[in-house]
């Protein structure tokens, strides 16, 4: 029946409150050891946009950052792992329990927070003793010490233990309804965790073979070019690992939300099921540049790159309209009226809006970067960084910060600080990305290298070698700039809604409330949430639910995308000596 569908978030769950705080408090554990992993990554980036602008903070920063690559990797680190992973495990779990009405196994789940926790316990120790400069790549033959590399495979590993707790929730939700379709949430985290456990393999392997024995002096030499490859199995799926959590939120919460509803469940469905096939085979585009494998493989990769693009095209129209589906019901005419009509003043909708409009420009840049021959212009230039910080940089971390502006009220039952100061943060942080990115894809076009600590080389050779991209790196400084003072607006209201939180005490704030406490922004306000099409008539939708088939098919396809890539690398073996060169 049409009504047994809930995509929102049943009103009942919130009754008991009691009986919710254990995962209210997991919850609000993951969200903010997540966002203090944040706060230092984001504390060091300004540093190197004024690196690129010419200025050297890091004399005066000894003992604290010895250089500037220190300094790289814990924000690489810290900000790529440590901030998503616990966001993404945190709401992956928490939203698909309340959108079932169902208790996810908690243990589980605080092992998986544990896992990572001791993991980022271990890395931080590597990163701030200066044995571990090797970047978020950690690309053999640099050397860091057991401890990164130990810690690194502890936080992979406790980030795929979302996974069985999402398949026992969805088989206890499926036992008792029988036939009925997955709900949307909980069909869109189970997709990406599918898509991540495919993923973890490739450094799972790469960790446990090869760096950890060769940190721990089991193995004297380690082959950097299978290295890479297996690092990039995992690491271009990453990036959906990053995205994804963020259209859960775009689709599952925003348009009801901003006062509206999502247009069509299915193509929800269809984009992630997409992303599943898609982010998986395309790797090695991260290696044109590297040697070894076949041209015609390089092709394939291009084209498959740009079939990875789909599933996200698919989510610019169905998330646009039903964007301005809410605009118009909201009285928005004419051309541009809907969207200027949208809730502009509820800074967890202006957060998550501006980091759409955002990902635009990171997903145009996306296919710039995967199409083979456009690659060796912007490869290893400030392009490639200007890229990733519009996409996992703004399109996910401002989308995370958003989910934080209503998700903080609810779990902690404590108003937000300022909801100004909120707002004022994201747009903060959406114009100093703006300015940066635009600066760093366009000093990459003039050559200027990323991972380059230029503000070290004497004025009048800095001024000499990168006199032609100044205006572009006087952008990136700019840019940084900005965004430390997004950084500092953002942590006072995140800290400061903590310091007065009572969560023992206070009951939760009802997700109605928490979205901005008018009633048409009501997920969990009685009537069904009334997508335009619905999953229970759609063939489509339908076809969806076989997951394990569609897991099936993009673990075929993705080793037969990597044997011929691999084929090479395991016929010429190399084997070198760890270097440490900072
Ligand atoms: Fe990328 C490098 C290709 C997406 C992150 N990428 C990176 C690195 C990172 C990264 C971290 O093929 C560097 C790693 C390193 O350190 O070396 N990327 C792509 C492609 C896509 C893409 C084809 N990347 C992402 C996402 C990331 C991310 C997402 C993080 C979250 N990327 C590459 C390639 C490289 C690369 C090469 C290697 C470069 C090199 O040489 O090193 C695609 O998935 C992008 C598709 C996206 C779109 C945009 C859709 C727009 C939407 C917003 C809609 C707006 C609305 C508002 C609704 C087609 C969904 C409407 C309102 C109105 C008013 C209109
Ligand atoms: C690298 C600045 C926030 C992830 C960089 C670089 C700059 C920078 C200039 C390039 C350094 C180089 O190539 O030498 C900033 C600023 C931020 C910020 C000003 C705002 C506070 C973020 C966020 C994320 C992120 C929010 C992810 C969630 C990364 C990663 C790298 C990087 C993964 C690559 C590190 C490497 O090359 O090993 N950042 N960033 N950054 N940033 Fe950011
Ligand atoms: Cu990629």
């Amino acid at each position: 029946s049409a009504t047994a569908f809930p995509t929102v978030l049943p009103a009942s769950i919130d009754a008991p409150a009691d009986a919710l705080a254990p995962q209210r408090r997991t919850m609000l554990a993951f969200l903010v050891w997540g966002f203090s992993a944040l706060m230092i990554g984001a504390m060091i980036g300004p540093l190197q946009a004024l690196n690129y602008g010419g200025v050297n903070a890091y004399p005066s920063l000894t003992p604290l950052l010895k250089t500037y690559y220190q300094g790289l990797t814990i924000h690489g680190v810290l900000n790529a792992y440590i901030f998503t992973f616990f966001v993404t495990c945190g709401l992956l779990v928490y939203l698909p329990a309340r959108e079932l009405g169902l208790m996810p196994n908690m243990a589980l789940w605080r092992g998986c927070f544990a896992a990572m926790a001791l993991g980022t316990l271990m890395l931080l120790v590597a990163m701030f003793d200066n044995s571990s400069s090797v970047l978020w790549t950690f690309y053999p033959p640099l050397k860091g010490s057991a401890w990164f590399y130990l810690g690194m495979t502890l936080v992979v590993a406790g980030s795929l233990m979302p996974l069985p707790i999402l398949l026992d929730l969805r088989a206890r939700w499926k036992a008792r309804r029988p036939g009925e379709i997955t709900p949307l949430v909980t069909y869109m985290s189970l997709t990406t965790m599918l898509m991540w456990a495919l993923a973890g393999g490739g450094a799972l392997i790469e960790l446990v073979v090869q760096l950890n024995p060769w940190a721990l002096g089991f193995t004297d030499t380690v082959d950097p070019i299978v290295a890479r490859t297996l690092f990039w199995w995992t690491g271009h799926p990453i990036v959906y690992f990053w995205l994804m959590p963020a259209y859960v939120s775009w689709y599952g919460l925003l348009s009801k939300q901003i006062g509206g509803k999502l247009v069509s469940d299915p193509m929800a469905r269809l984009s992630f099921a997409l992303l599943l096939i898609f982010s998986l085979p395309v790797g090695s585009h991260h290696q044109f540049t590297d040697p070894g494998f076949s041209p015609i493989w390089r092709g394939i990769l291009t084209a498959l790159t740009l079939s990875v693009a789909l599933p996200s095209l698919i989510t610019a129209f169905t998330i646009g309209l039903s964007l301005e589906y809410a605009g118009r019901l909201r009285g928005g005419r004419g051309f541009i009226g809907w969207f200027t009509a949208l809730p502009w003043r509820d800074p967890s909708v202006a957060a998550q809006v501006l980091a759409m409009l955002t990902f635009i420009f990171g997903g145009a840049g996306g296919i710039v970067n995967g199409s083979w021959e456009l690659n060796n212009i912007v490869h290893n230039t400030t392009w490639v960084p200007g890229h990733f910080h519009i996409t996992v940089g703004t399109a996910s971390a401002l989308t995370f910060m958003g989910v934080a502006f209503w998700m903080l009220p609810h779990l902690t039952g404590q108003r937000l600080l300022s909801r100004r100061l909120a707002l004022a943060s994201a747009w903060l942080w959406f114009t100093g990305m703006s300015v940066f990115a635009l600066g760093m894809h366009w000093a990459g076009l003039h050559g200027v290298p990323r991972r380059a600590w230029v503000s070290m080389l004497p004025r009048s050779v800095y001024d000499r070698v990168y006199g032609d991209a100044h205006l572009a790196l006087i952008l990136v400084a700019v840019g940084g700039c900005i965004l430390w003072l997004a950084t500092i607006a953002f942590y006072t209201v995140f800290l400061g809604s903590l310091a007065t939180r009572r969560l023992d005490r206070r009951p939760a704030i009802p997700f109605a409330q928490a979205f901005g406490g008018r009633e048409s922004y009501a997920l969990d306000g009685g009537a069904p949430v009334g997508v335009v099409a619905h999953p229970s008539v759609s063939k489509l939708a339908r076809a969806l639910e076989h997951l394990g088939l569609i897991t099936a098919f993009t673990a075929l396809a993705t080793a037969a995308a990597y044997v011929p890539i691999f084929w090479p690398f395991l016929q010429n073996a190399t084997a070198a000596h760890g270097w440490k060169v900072w």
